[in-house]
């Protein structure tokens, strides 16, 4: 397929796809306090969500419009002068040449002089169209770049553990079904216990989606998350790199030394604790 040339603003266009332009959320680090990487997130120019460009994708400009993404996604975090990690989403459903697929992307990388190991690209374990050993090919592929693996959503699909016999990504990324009020849920807190225990194990990097309240946080950093994604620390936002919420990570790393130092179960439901929930 011929696409019709980027525009110079940053904003990707062509005849064939509607115009979109990248939002960044960060992922925080509480080891370091500071940024650890920002996640780009395919959104319409004019406002709305990821869905109303995806739902206009079909079999035929799926492949296209992954690969405009990762362009427009390095371009623009180059340009806003992204120091660290930069993680790229595999659209849902492209079909992929192992051999082919990163031509563009490595491409990009070289123009914007992006350094090709602060990539990551997460692939969902709900990716319905792949086989286990193409996923191996389009992982191993980049993995050979220097580039970093991950597995999104982990914990919200059927295939993982399947997965993870054969394929080993340097990230796992755990999904937010998981991490939605893990502080109240017995159940969730063991798995995602055991999915950590797991990580550890292989050598695996864990990351906590979707969190959204300081309950939350807390439980998970006492499990051994220090990497996390999430409202309760940023908002994704188009065309720039957020700042971390005020006093986010201050706010759970002392939550969480209270624990430590008081020895109050960090599993308690949040009104025992006299409540901590944030909006
Ligand atoms: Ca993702």
């Amino acid at each position: 397929m011929k696409l019709a040339p980027q525009p110079a603003t940053g904003e990707g266009s062509s005849p064939v796809f509607p115009a979109f332009t990248m939002a960044f959320q960060p992922i925080v680090d509480l080891e370091t306090s500071e940024v650890y990487a920002y996640e780009a997130l395919v959104r319409p120019l004019r406002g709305g969500s990821a869905a109303d460009i995806l739902g206009r994708m079909n079999d035929q400009n799926r492949y296209a419009f992954d690969q405009m993404c990762r362009v427009k996604a390095i371009e623009l975090a180059a340009r806003l002068e992204l120091d660290g990690f930069l993680s790229i989403n595999f659209l849902p459903n492209a079909v992929y040449e192992a051999a082919t697929c990163l031509d563009k992307t490595l491409e990009a990388a070289r123009r914007a002089h992006f350094p090709l190991h602060h990539l990551i690209f997460e692939i969902t374990e709900n990716e319905p169209t792949k086989n286990i050993r193409q996923f191996k090919e389009i992982f191993s592929q980049h993995k050979r770049h220097g580039m970093i693996t991950a597995i999104d959503d982990f914990g919200a699909g059927h295939s993982g553990l399947n997965m993870l016999a054969d394929f080993q990504p340097d990230i796992i990324k755990i999904d937010m079904e998981l991490t939605r009020n893990i502080h109240r849920d017995t159940v969730r807190r063991s798995i995602t216990r055991a999915i950590i225990s797991l990580c550890k194990d292989l050598k695996i990097s864990v990351i906590a989606e979707g969190v959204e309240t300081i309950d939350e946080a807390v439980t998970l950093r006492s499990l051994g998350v220090s990497l996390f994604q999430g409202y309760l620390f940023a908002k994704p936002e188009a065309g720039r790199l957020p700042m971390i919420a005020s006093g986010a990570i201050d706010a759970v790393l002392a939550a969480h030394e209270i624990h430590l130092t008081a020895g109050v179960d960090p599993y308690a439901s949040p009104a025992a604790r006299g409540g901590m929930r944030t909006g």
